[in-house]
């Protein structure tokens, strides 16, 4: 998507014309990469301003200064990168409409917890299908994680709450729960997580120390929808972008993050267990562009 983009302005600049029928271009690019009409007006006002007062003539330079002006969207206040609970163990709920690739970032996560010496423990508190269970069982085995499960059917705060015990009684410091991204109606499913929140911090003694929030790169502007109602049943802490490896269009996550300042957190590139990155604003931006 933006890598034609790219190829237009190297096109046009090819011309030698820096003229509004390019800005008309990057304005549809940028709009059918769903970033939403406000911040590409903003974006592209941005350019403009920077091609005046910078001089800006060749095809490389604008470029990265439009890339600049993207990545500039993401100045997040808060440190990126995920909290780490005072007492262990460090609790991260996983909460997303279905397919969008909770249980692989738990599985990525994970890993790379596993990799660097932690002991971590999966909660497989997605207990609508009983093929997410055994999902995220086979990811237990593959990434070493101890694993803590239900029946299909299971009350889903209850299947976290003896998680954590478990997490306390073995020693384990990190459970990464999973949870359900479909119920038979949506407002079962914002109370089911509700109810989750509330029993992490009755067995925590806090709330869970991440509630990340996780978002499919080709989602488009209904990203923002999914945003407000997860952010208004479990108090989303972050978010996590998956499938920007594919076709993805991440131009939506710009105006998730400026509506509702969670900060973004997490990267998914791919469906391996190593397929996971830490955010990072000039990376996301060079990737829109390829
Ligand atoms: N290409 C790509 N595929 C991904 C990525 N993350 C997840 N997937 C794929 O997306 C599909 C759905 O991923 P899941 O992790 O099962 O999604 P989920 O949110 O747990 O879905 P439900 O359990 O149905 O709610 C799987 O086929 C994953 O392999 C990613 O970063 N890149
Ligand atoms: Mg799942």
């Amino acid at each position: 998507m933006f890598k034609r983009l790219m190829q237009k302005i190297d096109r046009l600049f090819g011309r030698g014309v820096i003229d509004d029928a390019l800005y008309e271009e990057l304005e549809e690019e940028l709009l059918a990469a769903d970033t939403s009409i406000q911040h590409t007006g903003e974006i592209l006002e941005e350019l403009r301003r920077a091609v005046r007062s910078e001089k800006i003539t060749d095809p490389s330079a604008m470029k990265e200064r439009l890339k600049h002006a993207i990545a500039a969207r993401f100045t997040q206040q808060e440190a990126v990168g995920l909290r780490v609970g005072p007492a262990s163990p460090t609790v991260y709920l996983f909460v997303g409409v279905n397919g969008v690739g909770k249980t692989t970032t738990i599985a990525k996560l994970a890993q790379r917890l596993g990799r660097s010496g932690k002991k971590v423990l999966l909660a497989a508190g997605d207990t609508f299908r009983a093929a997410a269970i055994e999902q995220l069982e086979i990811w237990a085995g593959r990434t070493n994680a101890d694993f803590v499960r239900a029946q299909p059917g299971a009350d889903s705060a209850a299947v976290i709450f003896d998680a954590i015990q478990a997490a306390r009684a073995r020693g384990a410091d990190y459970v990464l729960a999973d949870t359900a991204g479909r119920q038979h109606s949506k407002e079962n499913l914002m109370a089911e997580l509700q109810k989750v929140a509330r029993v992490v911090e009755k067995g925590l003694g806090r709330p869970a120390d991440e509630v990340l929030l996780v978002l499919d790169a080709n989602t488009g502007q209904n990203a923002i929808r999914q945003a407000e109602e997860f952010i208004k049943a479990a108090g989303v802490t972050g978010l996590v972008l998956t499938k920007l490896d594919g076709t993805a269009r991440g131009g939506a996550l710009i105006g998730v993050y400026e509506r509702f300042r969670v900060p973004v957190k997490l990267i998914g590139v791919g469906e391996r267990a190593d397929d996971l990155r830490d955010f990072d604003p000039a990376d996301f931006a060079a990737n829109l562009f390829g």
